[in-house]
């Protein structure tokens, strides 16, 4: 009996405790950082730089880079980056501007986020260069202030055989408010120097959403521990390309509904108040698209999706909805005579219309 209620307090705790995520208001874009998602999140991230070349062709070269890494347990993270226009390759052989990196990642001291230090290691393998590379981070962390720092070491630089090489990589991230930060980083191999890589983001965190974005200029061409160490230049220097990252955690409690059906009802809005019309919200589309009510009386809105959903009226009709989650409902009352019409923040192609007589 005991054993069973210290088992069902430990599961309450574990649910409730916030999991982590990769922010990218705590790291610049060209610096891997000490993150690590937490077990049972995936994490995903999209990055995407892209070069628009001079008159007459204005040719846009896109180089983009995504990275895939599962959390186990605390702070040990196994991933993948795939860069589609890598210049990692250039060596001696190599044909392919697919660049591939494995990455293991340790977080030995500190968390991200937490004031004070944090340290990772980073040991990885680059299928282009085919080359054996790893990266020591360590970040400092005081209120809205990060600064990183990166020590790389790589067996094959750009994959030219008998070129190991170090590179030493900085940055810091300024967060003005807790929804927008500033970041910037410069990194470069020693000896031979080439040309470093550097770059210059605003970053944002999306209100309502586990999701954070970037904009950003660079020099770099990919995310690996390579690419993230060597500027571009395809014509010459002062090439500048420009870009977003994404980041995607998926915490796989989200698909639970898949397997154990819906979660609770809730219910959100105006209570007490005559619902003279219901609509679901079904296969992402509002059932019951056109409803007709008198003044005075209110429409019940039920998210029957695995998503979330919002009602949101066009212009400042009406207030709206708050996130409706699935299973949620939402009551609201028309005063006044007139035709409004609504749509889904998240999914704007979902439509519908009240009409109060
Ligand atoms: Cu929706």
């Amino acid at each position: 009996m005991k054993h069973a209620s210290l088992a069902v307090l430990a599961a309450v705790v574990l649910a409730a405790a916030p999991l982590r995520a990769q922010s990218l208001l705590y790291r610049p874009p060209n610096l891997g950082g000490t993150w690590v998602p937490d077990g049972g999140v995936v994490q995903f991230n999209f990055l995407h730089r892209f070069y628009v070349f001079p008159a007459p062709s204005h040719f846009v070269e896109n180089h983009p880079t995504f990275t895939l890494a599962a959390g186990v347990g605390r702070s040990i993270a196994f991933g993948g980056r795939f860069a589609t226009k890598s210049i990692v390759g250039t060596g001696a052989g190599a044909l392919s501007s697919n660049e591939t990196e494995l990455f293991g990642r340790w977080r030995i001291y500190g968390a991200e986020g937490e004031d004070g230090f944090a340290v990772a290691v980073t040991p990885a393998y680059n299928l282009l260069a085919k080359s054996v590379d790893g990266e020591l981070g360590v970040d400092w962390t005081r209120g809205p202030f990060t600064l990183h720092g990166a020590a790389r070491a790589v067996s094959r630089r750009l994959g030219e055989s008998g070129t190991g090489a170090a590179a030493f990589a900085g940055g810091f991230d300024a967060r003005v408010t807790h929804y927008i930060a500033f970041s910037a980083d410069l990194g470069s191999f020693v000896s031979p120097t080439g040309r470093a890589a550097w770059s210059a983001a605003i970053d944002f965190l999306i209100p309502g959403s586990p999701h954070t974005f970037s904009l950003q200029a660079s020099n770099a061409q990919s995310a690996t521990i390579q690419g993230a160490s060597v500027g571009y230049a395809a014509l010459g220097p002062g090439h500048i390309l420009y870009g977003f990252e994404f980041t995607i955690p998926l915490h796989l409690k989200r698909f639970s509904p898949w397997f154990h059906g819906s979660p609770k009802p809730v219910a959100l809005g105006a209570s007490g108040a005559a619902v003279a019309a219901e609509v679901n919200m079904t296969a992402v589309k509002f059932a019951g698209e056109a409803v007709t009510i008198s003044a005075g009386q209110a429409v019940r809105w039920t998210n029957r999706d695995p998503v979330e959903h919002t009602v949101t009226f066009d212009g400042a009709a009406e207030p709206g909805s708050p996130v409706i989650p699935p299973n949620g409902s939402y009551v609201h009352r028309f005063d006044k005579p007139g035709t409004y019409t609504y749509h889904c923040t998240p999914h704007p192609f979902m439509k519908g219309v009240v009409v109060v007589k």
